[in-house]
């Protein structure tokens, strides 16, 4: 899968990157990822790229021709565009794992208050937001989809946390709580059923908190079994 990222600031993305499971995945050829800097397809000798709304209001647009240039300078009949901002559908898992099986994605970063309409209407596929909240810029929502995407591409994580393999997240179940050494830490002991290698049991008191945790956190119920 190859993931290009267009944005004004290609250096933001850099330590993401480079660093643990995303390096690796790179390393191993399962991902490419190319920055692209939008500025470089501005029109004028001042290279702007942004402009005043039509209509008034605060703030300044992404202009038209550098967003779609830069699209279309990347873009092929296997290409998934999306626009990442508040107004998208909110992301998921499922939506995660949908978008791991494309072969090429672009994912377009808005700068300012956002950009044109047109680009949205002539170019992108689909709108994603990472939650309701607004950002300074949509680098750190592209860096948290090509993360939450790359757990789903064949071959990145190990056997083990096979990214949805997770019974518990299939089921839209939030995790139970986890414990690691020492077995007291803070007077606070690891739960004595999870020390007893008794797997039905172990199983049973997960899917217990697991519940719990989803009712306290969601107040959804959840599914029957
Ligand atoms: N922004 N989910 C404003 C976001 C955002 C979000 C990206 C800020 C777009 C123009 N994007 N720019 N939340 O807040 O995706």
């Amino acid at each position: 899968m190859r993931i290009d990222i267009l944005s004004l600031f290609p250096e933001y993305f850099q330590g993401p990157f480079a660093v643990s499971i995303l390096k690796r995945a790179q390393e191993q050829g399962l991902i490419e990822i190319n920055l692209i800097d939008i500025r470089r397809f501005a029109e004028d000798k001042h290279k702007r790229v942004d402009d005043r709304p039509y209509g008034g209001g605060p703030g300044m647009l992404m202009m038209p021709g550098p967003c779609v240039k830069a699209i279309r300078s990347v873009k092929s009949k296997n290409s998934r565009v999306v626009y990442l901002t508040p107004q998208g559908k909110t992301l998921t898992a499922g939506k995660c794992e949908e978008l791991s099986e494309h072969t090429h994605l672009i994912l377009l970063c808005g700068h300012y208050e956002g950009i044109d309409q047109r680009v949205i209407d002539l170019e992108v596929d689909e709108e994603i937001s990472i939650g309701s909240y607004v950002l300074t810029n949509g680098c750190l929502p592209a860096i948290v989809l090509t993360d939450a995407i790359t757990r789903f591409v064949p071959g990145v994580l190990g056997h083990k946390e096979a990214a949805s393999k997770d019974s518990f997240q299939e089921e839209g179940l939030l995790e139970a709580p986890q414990y690691t050494r020492p077995e007291e830490f803070e007077k606070i002991a690891v739960p004595e059923v999870l020390l007893g290698g008794h797997h039905k049991k172990i199983a049973d008191w997960r899917r217990k908190k697991s519940e719990e945790k989803t009712r306290q956190v969601t107040g959804q119920q959840p599914l029957p079994n």
